[in-house]
């Protein structure tokens, strides 16, 4: 008997057909969006858990970003940078007055911002450290991801991620996470960065041990090694403080930024330093067709806008807390450990109990999408703006799924 076509099948048989295989997405097809709520194909309702992997902070279609996005349609979208454009200068004001730094670099994608800060650590090295050229060494860590360009996957250490698409650049060095002597004893005298993300979400929602982060900042500090906060995924409120960095009290030379500055509609991403870092770079450095464009520049300033107004790191740090004394409470025997800062929480599941894949899979059928992280952990990363109650709401079922006999 032919399995009911439903729109369902229809859509995603298409997009398998012309679609290139790179990704092994949940079956269902998302259609509307609105704060924590998605609706599929089928008119079905579902609470989205993993917020396009903290690109939805603001949460879906936030109305004051969507108003922002549509205003900004009716009078001008690309401009280039070979010209000004009225809204950039202001986004770059509000975003450097927000976060205390001197001067932004505007790009698209996180992979963009990444690599912007990697030349711009080098460059420095080269002109204010003097680094003999080319030998400019950045000291990453283990289980890193900061995203997909062959440059930032040759330092990968996860080799699905390698396969295939070297060969890479060098000055590049690897050091285990959470270990501050490893890092003091992988510096030369070309070490121009530390580039780290301050908690790893796709490492699998790996915590930083008390203190590192601050340890590592020091023997930065001491060895003249820019210290590069990624914090695409953990930036904008996501652990309960606008950057996870603040919660030990450190200040990055660079921070890299992407997703949620975009609100959840359009691709933003930079880097914030100060004049000292950034005057490293001279007219025709460095650039981007879309990078700073009027859209993006109209979108970002909404986006934090409604980060500062609607105090989502507050509201983060107390649905985060929340949110992960109801999850432990369930005691579920498949459950090996919550983790997490804010509302970016990874639930580790017990080997005997299998991968997390299937408790997704199950997750879904309750109406929760959430996404497995490195086979073990199950990601929960849902819109900032998620009430007690929407809580409440996900705990029953995930209660279900968690406590299934
Ligand atoms: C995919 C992972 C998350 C990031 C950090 C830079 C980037 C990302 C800390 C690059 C992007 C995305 C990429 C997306 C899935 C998702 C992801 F699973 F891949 F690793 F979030 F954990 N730094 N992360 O998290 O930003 O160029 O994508 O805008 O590639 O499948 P991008």
């Amino acid at each position: 008997m032919m399995a009911t076509e439903t729109a369902t099948n229809t859509i995603i048989h298409e997009a398998e057909k012309f679609g290139a295989n790179n990704y092994h997405p949940l079956p269902v097809v998302l259609v509307k969006g609105e704060g924590v709520w998605v609706w599929d194909a089928e008119g079905k309702k579902f609470m989205d858990m993993l917020s396009s992997y903290s690109a939805l902070n603001q949460g879906h279609r936030h109305p004051v970003i969507i108003k922002a996005l549509i205003d900004q349609t009716e009078k001008i979208t690309l401009t280039s940078r070979a010209f000004h454009n009225e809204v950039l200068g202001r986004f770059m004001k509000k975003l450097c007055e927000a976060t205390g730094y001197e001067k932004f670099l505007p790009m698209n994608t996180g992979a963009e911002a990444v690599e912007t800060a990697i030349k711009a650590a080098r460059k420095w090295g080269y002109k204010k450290k003097n680094v003999e050229a080319d030998k400019a060494e950045i000291i990453v860590l283990e289980n890193n991801f900061h995203g997909r360009t062959t440059a930032i996957v040759g330092f990968s250490t996860e080799e699905q991620y390698k396969d295939g698409f070297g060969p890479f650049a060098p000055g590049f060095k690897v050091v285990p996470f959470n270990d501050a002597d490893a890092l003091e004893k992988a510096i030369t005298p070309n070490t121009v960065g530390f580039l780290f993300e301050p908690l790893q979400g796709e490492g699998g929602v790996l915590v930083s041990e008390e203190g590192y982060i601050k340890k590592a900042y020091e023997i930065c500090k001491k060895n003249n090694v820019l210290f590069i906060a990624d914090e695409i995924q953990t930036g904008f409120a996501r652990t309960g403080k606008m950057f996870c960095t603040d919660h030990e009290g450190v200040r990055p030379d660079i921070i890299i930024v992407g997703k949620a500055l975009g609100g959840g509609v359009y691709p933003v991403s930079g880097i914030l330093t100060d004049d000292k870092i950034m005057d490293v770079f001279t007219p025709g450095d460095h650039g981007s067709t879309f990078g700073g464009n009027p859209l993006a520049a109209a979108v970002a300033e909404a986006a934090i806008d409604v980060i500062v107004n609607e105090k989502l790191a507050e509201r983060a740090s107390e649905m985060g807390k929340y949110f992960v004394d109801r999850l432990n409470a369930l005691n579920s025997p498949h459950v090996k450990e919550v983790r997490g800062k804010g509302l970016l929480i990874g639930v580790e599941i017990k080997k005997e109990s299998g991968v997390a894949r299937p408790f997704c899979e199950a997750l879904m059928e309750n109406g929760i999408l959430a996404k497995e992280t490195h086979h073990q952990v199950i990601r929960f990363a849902p819109p900032l703006v998620i009430s007690k109650e929407e809580i409440d709401w996900a705990i029953e079922r995930i209660d279900t799924v968690l406590n299934k006999k």
